[in-house]
Order: C-alpha cells, then structure tokens, then sequence
C-alpha cells in the first residue's frame, strides 16, 4: 500500500455538513493545489498560513469557495507538504474540489495512508499511529480517553522505560560475551537480577490493564438470560431507557437476540436480549433458544432473571452451576424479577421489578453500579495512564515478559551468558514491534488498512 508521489483523499464524512476537508499531502501538494486556486499567494506562501480563493477545474471555471490551509514539510501531519482544503459540506462540493486535484495529477491515498506516511517520516511510532484508529472508532467516552492517552504516546512511553531496562541488561551480558575468552565476569550478577525483575514487573503492570482495555474499546457484551416469561425483554428495555424488544404475557415472545447500546460511566455497555431458555417444539423457538445459549456463552457478564415468585427451578441452578465452573472469569448477577409481585425473594439474588424501572429508570442505579463494578473489578485505569487496549500490542508484551521469564531463569541458574542474550534479544524484539522500530511490511499493511481514506 505504501507508494510514492502526491496523494489526496477526502478527510471528512460524507453526508450533509457545514464543511468538509479534501487533504493533499507529497511533494507536489502545494502546486498542484496552487495550479488550480484563484489566490496566486498560495505557491510562496509560508508554512502554517490560511488562503481564502476558488478551486477551478482545468478549464478555470469555479467550482468551491475555500480555505486552504498550508504546511510546509516537515512541519506537518505527514512530515511531507501538507495542503488541506475546507470545501463547503454535502456530497458535491467535496467531490468536485477532490476531482480537480485528482485531475492535476494528485492520486487517490489509500485507507491509512497519510498516518502511515506520518510513521514513516517518524512523525508517530506505531502504537500512536494504533491509536488514532482506535480514537476514530471509539464508541465511549472511555475508550477514546484511552485511545487519546495512546495518541499522546503515553503507551510508547512506558514502553521506553522497560526497552531501557533491557537494553541496560543486554549491554552488560553482551559486553561479558565479547571478553568471554578473557574469562571475566564483567556483568554484577545481583544487579542484571534487579535490572530484570523491574522489567518484568512493569511488563506484568502494563498486562494486567489488559483485561479491562479490551472491555473499555469493545464494549462489555451484557446478556440477559433466564425462562420465558421471567421479563427480560422488560428489563432490556428499562436498561436502554427506550422500547426495543417486545414485551408480553405470551411466553416465547422473544425468538431472536435483541441487541441495545448504552453507555454507563464512560463505558459502553451492548446488552443482548435473547430468547427464554425452556425445551420447547416450535422449530423457530428452538433455534431462539439456541442462540441464547450461545449468547450466554460469549458474555462479559449475564444477567440471570427469574421470576422472584418462583426463583430458579433445579433445572436453571445446574444451568448456572455448569457455567460458573466452565467460565469461573464470567461475572454473572442473580435478578429476583417482578419484585412487586412477590412477598419473599428467593435468598441470594437481586429483587428487581423491571415493570416499575420502565416507569422510573432510577430503580435500576444499583444494578447499573453493579455491572460498572463487574467490568473493573476494583481495578482502575493505572496512574501512568496506560491501558492495554490492542490485541497486538497484548501478544506482544505477553512474548517480551516469556523471553524476560527465560533470561531471569537461565540468570538464576547460573546458564552462560549468551543464552541470556538471546532471551534478551527476543524481549526487545517484540517490545520493538509495539511501536513499530522492528515491524514487517505485511504488519503494517493490515494496521494501516484499518483506517478510512483520507486518515
Ligand atoms: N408485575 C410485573 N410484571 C412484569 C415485570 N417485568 C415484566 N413483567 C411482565 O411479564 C411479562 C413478560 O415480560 P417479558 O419482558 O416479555 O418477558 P421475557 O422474559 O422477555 O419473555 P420471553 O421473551 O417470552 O422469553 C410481560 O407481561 C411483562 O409486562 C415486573 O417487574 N413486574
Ligand atoms: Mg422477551
């Protein structure tokens, strides 16, 4: 995906708006762009500088009145000459500004590929570049605070103080092998087991955020489940404060999943309301039925509801045992429903009356608490800021803590020192792929592909 030359894209989304942004950025920008402006300033015109003019077609006649913003490299975005051009909004303007540079000889970018210039000209370090993806996808308040701190470089950062660690421990080992023949030990044992010890711990500290990063950029998937007729639907409904699921006296109303957002302290919650869970005939219930297990299975946290007149039969306390002990990590709460039906909840569950929560969303604060504390298990976003939110980037630090493990091992028992080193190689290695010092080609490929075109 990465080519040379002058490329230009649509920044902004499609769809009626005020304005909207077409970018140019190569070593062409700036006259291409001034080939086809009204204002003749623009081609000597100083970096960080605005130009108001028409944008022509080849034949000079005027297609948009804009703004053109200038910046010479490399102080830009990209690191190269960077033009961004303020058309006015819709699906036209844009469009005809974005063919008359085309026109000029500027090519369509590729989804990513302006950031990708931008790490290429070591404007950002992959994890940031990671970043800004995530920031442009975030779904809540939380995870684009975490995807805002991994721009800022906060996760680079930390990596930097374990490579240092490493890299400290490696010059030491290394420096032994070259004078091994003299027979000397230059490397203070004791020291290169601190010097470990404090990486492995910081690698452990930055893991440990994993768990509750994936939740904070995914979303925490809520499954309501229970028999029919126990009021599910209701409750999806009074949690998402708007009808989305049918509800009825019928049991077996609900046949297929229901799914709702919303977003609770920041963090996004998808509840997923599924069929009532019973054997049952009908062909299309029993698929619903199906699928509810299922649903159950792929759950962050289940929200089991029986009729608090009734509580759980036999049958739901095995279905509930047989899940704890499949899934012991499944955060799962216990709702005794229709509480205002009932004179004696069963013990050990949650009375609820999701039909008096329709009508006053307060009721339910407890549980919307409950489920906050579900996800983040007293643990809060570490004091450095960092969040571990990227898949990659958790693989990768889960390989540099094995290979620190291994180096830490071979140390205490006394192993020569180039295994050490290799071990110690292998940690940097993978630290070195986070931020992209040490990263093939077909990596970066399916990183940039994720974002837009004109990102
Ligand atoms: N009194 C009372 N009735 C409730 C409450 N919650 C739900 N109901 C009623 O119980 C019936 C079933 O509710 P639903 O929400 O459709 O139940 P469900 O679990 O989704 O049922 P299926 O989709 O058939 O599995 C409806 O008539 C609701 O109005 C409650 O807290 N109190
Ligand atoms: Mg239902």
């Amino acid at each position: 995906m990465t080519g040379a030359g002058t490329i230009a894209a649509l920044a902004t989304a499609r769809g009626e708006a005020a304005l909207a942004i077409v970018r140019v950025s190569g070593p062409e920008a700036i006259a291409l762009v001034a080939g086809r402006f009204t204002n003749a300033r623009l081609a000597d015109a100083p970096s960080h500088t605005a130009h108001v003019g028409w944008i022509t077609d080849a034949d000079r006649e005027r297609l948009d009145q804009v703004v053109v913003t200038l910046f010479r490299a490399p102080a830009s975005a990209t690191g190269e000459d960077v033009v961004e051009i303020s058309t006015h909004g819709g699906s036209a303007a844009p469009q005809l500004v974005l063919r008359a540079i085309l026109d000029a000889g500027a090519r369509l970018a590729e989804p990513g590929e302006f950031t990708q210039r931008a790490f290429l000209h070591g404007k950002l370090d992959l994890a940031q570049a990671e970043a800004i993806a995530d920031l442009i996808h975030a779904r809540s308040t939380a995870s684009a605070r975490a995807a805002a701190r991994g721009v800022e470089g906060r996760t680079s950062d930390a990596l930097a103080v374990i490579k240092d660690k490493l890299l400290e421990t490696a010059a030491l080992v290394e420096l032994e092998l070259d004078f091994s023949d003299e027979d000397v030990e230059f490397a203070d044992r004791p020291q290169l087991a601190a010097l470990l010890a404090e990486a492995d711990r910081q690698l452990g500290a930055l893991l440990s955020t994993a768990r509750l990063g994936a939740l904070v950029r995914d979303g925490v998937r809520v499954v309501i489940g229970g028999r029919p007729n126990a009021g599910k639907s209701t409750l999806l409904n009074a949690l998402v404060e708007h009808d989305r699921a049918i509800v009825s006296d019928v049991p077996g109303t609900t046949r297929d999943r229901v799914e709702a957002e919303r977003e609770i302290d920041g963090l996004l919650f998808r509840f997923v309301d599924t069929a009532g869970l019973r054997a049952t005939e009908d062909a299309i219930e029993a698929e619903g039925v199906r699928r509810s297990h299922e649903a159950a299975e792929s759950a962050d946290v289940l929200l089991y509801v029986v009729d608090a007149r009734t509580g759980p039969d036999a049958e739901e306390e095995a279905f509930l045992r047989d899940l704890a002990a499949r899934r012991p990590a499944l955060s799962v709460l216990r709702l005794a429903n229709k509480s205002d039906l009932a004179t004696d909840p069963p013990a050990g569950w949650r009375s609820l009356s999701a039909r008096e929560a329709l009508a006053d969303p307060a009721h339910l604060d407890g549980l919307r608490q409950s489920l906050v504390d579900a996800v983040r298990r007293g643990e809060s976003e570490p004091e450095s800021g960092v969040l571990i939110t990227n898949e990659r980037h958790r693989q990768l630090l889960t390989a540099a803590r094995d290979a620190v493990g291994r180096a830490r091992a071979h140390l205490a028992s006394g192993t020569g020192g180039d295994l050490l080193a290799l071990d110690l190689r292998a940690a940097l290695d993978a630290l070195g792929r986070i931020t992209g010092a040490v990263t093939p080609d077909d990596v970066l490929g399916a990183i940039f592909g994720r974002f837009c075109i004109g990102k």
